[in-house]
């Protein structure tokens, strides 16, 4: 192996090939801090030749490749197992931006252009680049391609698979495949940009995208809504919809419990309310007219939603940084939560008009099992995503807890299936559901993914353990 690592060496630089502990430990573990590896080494490649020279170089020696972008995946793909016989290949110093077309409505990038990177850009050339997570900030293009990432825009813009035209992708062989076409439309085959899309690094290594871009709106505004269930949430949705059509751009749900660990663990940040509600849905409408107009709109379907008893108490938000707050207490919940101490997270899709049948119906099973754990949901409420997080019950030591994952997890994936849902909506199958999705797959679809990993890297060697 040393002359492999001298030979990837020569490709980088010595500085780029990392092996002592210390320069690893951070690619080895992954964001949630639940699952560390070991690796041969850390390589990081420059640009897009580079990385396919890096590959050539594994496949001939026979070493796996684990691609890593920001390292924010909540799956753990992104880690290599503890057998230190992987290289993980970091992306992150393919970080330019190729080209922005305005005329065609398109971004060319780097793989490990930071998601926020990219959104800058846009709004740089007067466009908006709509994907839109709390990681963003350190999370990359290619990572949200290989995940197929959704976030808080998808119910307008779609997810990660709907914004990308073109891909650059390097082969397990180590060969460049060029698709980098900012195309809308072309039928010339089978698709292989889908087939990298959502492959979580199993299939070959994004190098390069081509992104859609869109108009800006006129004015962004936000509103919060206190509800008292789930199911007067899904009966906004659809006044909301019936009203702003495309322009409601987010719909987002939040229990009371998960603000109250947004506020306890983030003093600064406040609800914008007297009392303590069930429910709250957040809202965005981005409109084409202009602030007056999408102020007007929000406050005609708070005002009728209250009306109609639906909604119990709402505020418009009448300043960008009013916004900002109230979209700050959804984007922490996250790390609220881990702050809080060692979860169960479950990332679900249901169809929406099941959404409380389902919530109330899985909390009442896992109420039985696991007396007094505590469930925290929020999530996508526009596109059917729920976050169903289960923490231990108060007092009890988490880590005992966690013991009972696969327990949980039983009751809570059944209940997905009985609804007819995916255990996965957005963040992928990584190592952590490579196991679970057995379960509800059907053979044929097993058989036939099989058959693609087999057909495009025979030698098993990107990514092993992860999604199959
Ligand atoms: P990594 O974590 O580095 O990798 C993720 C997977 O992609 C791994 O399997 C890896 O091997 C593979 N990969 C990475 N780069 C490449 C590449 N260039 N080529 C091939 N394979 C590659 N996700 C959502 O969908 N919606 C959300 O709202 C959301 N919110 C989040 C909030 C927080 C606070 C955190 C920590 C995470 C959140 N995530 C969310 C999950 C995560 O941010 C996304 O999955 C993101 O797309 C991962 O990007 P990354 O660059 O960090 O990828
Ligand atoms: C979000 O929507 C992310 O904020 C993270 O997908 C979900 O923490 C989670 O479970
Ligand atoms: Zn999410």
């Amino acid at each position: 192996m040393t002359d492999f690592l001298d030979r990837c060496r020569a490709l980088t630089g010595a500085n780029h090939v990392l092996t002592a502990a210390d320069d690893m430990a951070p690619y080895l573990t992954d964001w949630r801090g639940r699952t560390t590896g070991n690796a041969l080494a850390v390589i990081r490649p420059a640009d897009a030749n580079e990385v396919a020279a890096i590959v050539k170089l594994c496949a001939d020696a026979r070493v796996p490749v684990v691609p890593q972008g920001g390292n924010t995946g909540l799956v753990a793909g992104s880690v290599p197992d503890r057998s230190g016989t992987a290289v993980v290949l970091s992306l992150k110093r393919l970080n330019r931006i190729r080209a922005i077309d305005p005329l065609n409505n398109t971004i060319t990038v780097d793989a490990g252009c930071i998601l926020e990177e990219v959104q800058n850009a846009a709004t740089a050339a007067g466009r908006l680049f709509p994907l839109s997570l709390a990681a963003e900030g350190s999370c990359t293009i290619g990572g949200n391609l290989a995940t197929n990432a959704g976030g808080t825009a998808v119910l307008r813009y779609g997810n990660m698979r709907e914004l990308c035209l073109g891909l650059e992708v390097v082969t397990p062989q180590g060969e460049k495949w060029d698709g980098l076409r900012g195309l809308r439309k072309d039928n010339t085959g089978y698709d292989l940009r889908d087939l990298y899309i959502g492959a979580e690094g199993t299939l070959g290594i994004i190098t390069g995208a081509v992104l859609k871009l869109f108009p800006q709106p006129k004015a962004c505004l936000t509103a919060l809504a206190a509800l008292r269930t789930q199911d007067d949430a899904v009966a906004l949705l659809a006044s909301a919809q019936a009203l702003c059509g495309a322009a409601l751009t987010g719909f987002e749900l939040m229990s009371q419990f998960s603000l109250a660990l947004v506020t306890k663990h983030f003093p600064d940040m406040r609800l914008p309310f007297t009392e303590e509600h069930p429910q709250y849905a957040l809202l965005e409408i981005s409109d084409s007219e202009s602030e007056e107009h999408a102020t007007a709109t929000l406050e005609a379907l708070m005002s009728e939603a209250m009306e109609r008893d639906l909604v119990t108490d709402a505020v418009v938000a009448s300043s960008i940084a009013q916004s900002r707050a109230l979209w700050n207490l959804r984007e922490h919940i996250t790390l609220a939560q881990a702050a809080e101490g060692k979860h169960i997270k479950h990332d679900v899709s249901i169809p929406i008009s099941d959404i409380g049948r389902f919530i109330g119906e899985t909390d009442n099973l896992l109420a039985q099992r696991f007396p007094g754990c505590r469930m925290l949901v929020f999530g996508h409420l526009g596109d059917g995503n729920l976050h169903y997080n289960v923490s231990a019950p108060e007092g009890m030591n988490d880590a005992q807890f966690i013991e009972q994952q696969e327990a949980v997890n039983r009751v809570v994936h059944d209940s997905v299936h009985r609804f007819a849902g995916s255990i996965s909506a957005e963040h992928g199958l990584g190592e952590l559901k490579r196991d679970e999705i057995r379960r509800y797959k059907s053979d044929t679809e097993l058989r036939l993914m099989g058959v693609i990993k087999q057909a495009l890297d025979p030698l098993g060697l990107m990514n092993p353990g992860k999604v199959l």
